[in-house]
């Protein structure tokens, strides 16, 4: 029987520990590299993440505002697999989280089919607090748990031709009742340059609020790109392909006037039928400015430099 490794979210409470014990493995974790790595080492660390944290927190990625709250995040979602209405959260339950299996392929050394918990096993895990900006204007600010892209991109190996990278969605039939929508172009593939899977921002996300990642929300793995339009960020990663061609992706299909494969925040460029020059914070009936890159600028602005002749912001 394959053994199951739990993530450190997934202990029950009984194992918590007392907080004043917490303190000093919290410390001792820190060295561990990721919760998982650690094997039957690891027990201090998972039973500090049942006592709440699920890994440490980052602190570079402060995001300079107040957190959504929890149910507002996993209550109003983007999730055409499950429908276009934002109340997908209990269809998406029917998609299964485990076992889960991402595939790297195309233009790599050695293409191969990780299931998640040999991935986890080969990454170290952080968590960090993201601002999250959909291209409809409104936004979130939420922690995720899970490990830089450029890990993956590592894993992989790509080929120096490689270019550009592409996120699969899963398409699941049974389980997903969008797909019945024909005309969209199943299954969901954002993609980027290698640049950008290999910026220090770009993230694969297995948590959520100290939990795993809820179906809704993308579980069990998503791929955040927080300087860009929610749409790149694809849910439910079952393959991530390395390529020399830049991908037509998912909503560039669909309009390609609205959506286009650059897709960077920035108030602006208003959006051909509404602006962008300010957000609705989830949860909360505030409005704030919109920030050039989400407000991301210093982590990624150096990569468009040399970009010319297009609109980096569609
Ligand atoms: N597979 C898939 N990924 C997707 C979407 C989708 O419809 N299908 N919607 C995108 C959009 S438009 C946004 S704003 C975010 C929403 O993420 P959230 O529901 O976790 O807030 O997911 C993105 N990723
Ligand atoms: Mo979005």
């Amino acid at each position: 029987m394959p053994i199951h490794i739990r993530r450190g979210w997934e202990l029950p409470d009984s194992a918590a520990t007392p907080e004043h014990l917490v303190i000093g493995r919290r410390k001792a974790a820190l060295g561990l590299g990721s919760i998982l790595a650690a094997g039957a080492l690891a027990r201090p660390a998972l039973a500090q993440n049942a006592a709440g944290m699920a890994a440490m927190r980052n602190p570079r990625f402060d995001a300079g505002r107040a957190l959504t709250p929890e149910k507002d995040a996993t209550t109003y979602n983007n999730y055409y697999e499950f429908g276009t209405s934002k109340s997908v959260s209990s269809m998406a339950q029917r998609l299964p989280q485990q076992p889960w299996t991402v595939k790297l392929d195309g233009m790599v050394e050695s293409p191969q089919e990780l299931g998640l918990d040999d991935l986890l096993k080969k990454v170290s895990l952080e968590e960090r607090v993201l601002r999250h900006r959909c291209v409809e204007a409104w936004a979130m600010t939420v922690p995720w748990t899970g490990f830089p892209m450029s890990a993956l991109v590592k894993l992989a190996s790509p080929l120096s031709s490689a270019k550009y990278v592409v996120f699969e969605t899963a398409a699941d039939r049974s389980t997903m009742p969008g797909l019945r929508q024909s005309w969209y172009p199943w299954p969901y593939k954002e993609g980027c340059t290698i640049a950008e899977a290999g910026n220090e921002l770009c993230f694969m996300a297995v948590g959520l609020y100290g939990k795993p990642v809820p179906a809704q929300n993308g579980g069990p793995i998503r791929v955040l790109f927080p300087w860009k339009y929610g749409f790149k960020s694809g849910k439910a990663i079952t393959r991530i392909t390395f390529t020399d061609q830049r991908p037509v992706s998912f909503w560039e299909k669909l309009q390609a006037s609205e959506y286009g494969f650059w897709a960077n925040v920035n108030p602006q460029v208003p959006h051909p039928r509404w602006s962008q020059a300010s957000e609705r914070l989830l949860g909360s009936d505030e409005r704030v400015p919109t920030k050039l890159f989400n407000g991301y600028a210093d982590f990624v602005a150096s990569m468009y430099t040399d970009v010319k002749g297009e609109n980096l912001y569609l």
